[in-house]
């Protein structure tokens, strides 16, 4: 079931000396080294019942006024944590104004409001989640790669799911 990896060393995309604001802020926030490639990320989105299990999970914990749905306001947070001007775009943050940021989120916001209520459902949380996690699998391609996850993020929960999986096996 499990794939071998193959036994090739890291490829360094996190230069600390090159990010040393993000690495301490990193710090901060409960980060961790950890190794990940695409068939970590796409294993655990073929997992549907952990998958949505995750999502309900992290859903909630944005859901800061528990109404169900996300606003805009929760969800920006959520956006920087994802380090999505970084993984899914390509680009160092730092290379963004804050006013580009804000656009940047409001665009991705917008993109993934199926229905433009201005609210974001559950089921266009997944739906947003599972492309960016694919976008960024797409990235990665075989090579596994050394990376700088936060804690209960999902490229975390992908690492800690193929862990037990492991262990189980
Ligand atoms: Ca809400
Ligand atoms: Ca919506």
């Amino acid at each position: 079931m499990i794939k071998q990896k193959p036994q090739i060393s890291i490829k360094k995309i996190f230069k600390p000396n090159s990010h040393s604001e993000n690495y301490n802020k990193s710090i901060q926030l409960k980060m961790s080294v950890e190794i990940i490639d695409a068939s970590t990320i796409r294993n655990f989105l073929k997992d549907e019942r952990f998958f949505t299990k995750s999502i309900e999970e992290r859903f909630s914990m944005i859901d800061s006024n528990h109404d169900g749905r996300l606003s805009y306001a929760e969800m920006v947070k959520e956006l920087e944590k994802l380090k999505v001007n970084e993984t899914h775009f390509g680009v160092a943050g730092n290379g963004l104004t804050k006013h580009e940021l804000g656009q940047l989120y409001q665009g991705l916001f917008a993109n993934f409001d199926h229905n433009a209520n201005g609210l974001m459902d559950s089921e266009e949380y997944k739906l947003e989640v599972r492309e960016m996690m694919l976008a960024i699998a797409k990235g990665l391609g075989f090579l596994p790669v050394q990376m700088v996850l936060e804690e209960g993020s999902f490229l975390k929960v992908a690492v800690e799911r193929e862990r037990i999986v492991k262990v189980e096996t």
